[in-house]
């Protein structure tokens, strides 16, 4: 039995992947020789409900100077993030010398805002080319991962922070301990930590599947969370929605009795309970739908091939990972997958080694069926891709299941 990476219970496999690759590794053609697999599978705490992945890929191979995820890439992401900084600058830093710090800053998306309204802050991001980026826009930056050394050396230099922000970060981390005792050595006696990343509630609910791949680790509940935060000397104080990235929760995170928790919080592990949200049965069943979908994908797209139809994938997302490998999808059945990150095109994609061909193929060599693997952006790129449906092209979907539209 393998034991929870919180809180050393029973971790119970609830589902198998099979061999995956590094979901942002994308080589160059016939460049895969020495390609990374591993076995992706899930499992849940049935102590303190956590539920993470059952094995876990070394940080270097995954976070490294090309790491090709720019976050900006997205103009909804961009606005989101925007309103995001806005929040902190009039709630959390009014002070005489406010502070923020992010983890996993990645190519400034968030910290802009802030660095352009002349507050002190400071990113931590592992992964050189995006830390890079950022510091053309005026961001400060430290290439490093975040954890108990790094946040004792940033307190000794530049102080106590009024903010600890990450966003689609904590999730990729299994030493969770020791961002725990970093965020406690590095936030100030009143500050807040705030997370965000992808809702278990919702991927159970959408059987959003292919949210996980090897940079997720952790697939967080409000009371997965707030148990988490407890271990360390922390309480959840506050708990938001958010319909980004295909439907996440927003964590906040002060230290015990500093702050009043917002009702939210008991509502939400309440709900959660009520479901049965993080127990076996509920995840076993996750486990069936995820199969149906498997096995619908790969039906519809031998369907459409022997009807000679043609088609192409659109995004090339760390998540469609887990689908394209899972479904055993290759060029047989998907011709290309188009894609705007320059890092990204004219490689291929990981495990199924399908051509990564940049947007302008999507007009120049129109499929007559487009498998959206950036459905969590869906409605932002149905709406720039408007010109595709009009002239009879129609979208793959296979969340929540699988569907044409
Ligand atoms: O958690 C993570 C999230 C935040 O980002 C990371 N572990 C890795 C990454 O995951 P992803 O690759 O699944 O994220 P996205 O945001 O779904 O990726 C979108 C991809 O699609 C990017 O490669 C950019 C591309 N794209 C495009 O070609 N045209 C995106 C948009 C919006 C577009 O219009
Ligand atoms: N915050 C951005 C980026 C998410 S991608 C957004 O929401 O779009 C995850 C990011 O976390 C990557 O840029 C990766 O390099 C970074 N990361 C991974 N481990 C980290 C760690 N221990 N400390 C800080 N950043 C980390
Ligand atoms: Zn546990």
């Amino acid at each position: 039995m393998t034991a929870c990476r919180i809180c050393g219970g029973d971790l119970v496999e609830f589902y198998d992947f099979g061999r995956q690759p590094l979901s942002d590794a994308f080589h160059k053609p016939g460049q895969f020789q020495d390609e990374f697999f591993f076995r992706l599978a899930v499992g849940l705490c049935t102590d303190c409900t956590m539920v993470q992945l059952m094995e876990e890929v070394p940080r270097d191979k995954m976070f490294h100077e090309d790491y090709p995820y720019y976050s900006s890439g997205s103009a909804v992401m961009r606005k989101h993030f925007e309103l995001t900084a806005r929040r902190f600058i009039e709630t959390e830093l009014t002070g005489p010398a406010p502070f923020a710090v992010e983890i996993g800053s990645n190519d400034g998306i968030m910290l802009k805002t802030i660095a352009d309204a002349g507050i002190k802050h400071l990113g931590v991001e592992p992964s050189g080319g995006v830390a890079e980026l950022s510091r053309s826009k005026g961001v400060r930056v430290l290439n490093e991962f975040f954890q108990e050394s790094t946040a004792v050396e940033i307190a000794a230099t530049d102080g106590q922070a009024d903010v600890i922000f990450s966003a689609n970060t904590i999730c990729h981390i299994p030493y969770l301990d020791s961002i725990f005792k970093g965020v406690d050595a590095l936030l100030k006696p009143n500050g807040v930590f705030v997370f965000e990343d992808p809702y278990l509630g919702e991927i159970v609910r959408r059987t959003s599947f292919d949210q996980i791949y090897d940079e997720h680790y952790y697939f967080f509940t409000a009371r997965s969370v707030q148990s988490m935060a407890n271990r360390y000397g922390f309480e959840l104080v506050d708990v938001e929605r958010l319909p980004v990235h295909g439907g996440e929760t927003r964590y906040t995170i002060a230290r015990q009795g500093a702050r009043t928790p917002s009702p939210a919080v008991a509502e939400m592990i309440a709900e959660e309970n009520e479901r049965g949200l993080a127990t076996l049965p509920t995840l076993e069943g996750f486990g069936e739908n995820v199969t149906k979908i498997k096995d619908d994908l790969v039906a519809l797209l031998t369907k459409l091939k022997a009807e000679g139809k043609t088609v192409a994938a659109y995004g090339a997302t760390a998540k469609s990972a887990t689908v394209a490998n899972l479904c055993g999808l290759s060029t047989d059945l998907v011709s290309y997958v188009c894609d705007t990150t320059p890092q990204k095109q004219n490689r291929v994609s990981p495990g199924t080694h399908i051509p990564v061909r940049p947007a302008e193929a999507f007009h120049e060599d129109t499929p007559d069926y487009a498998l959206l693997f950036a459905w969590n952006h869906a409605e932002e790129i149905m709406a720039k891709e408007k010109a595709f449906r009009d002239g009879g092209g129609k979208w793959i979907l296979y969340v929540p299941e699988v569907h044409v539209v």
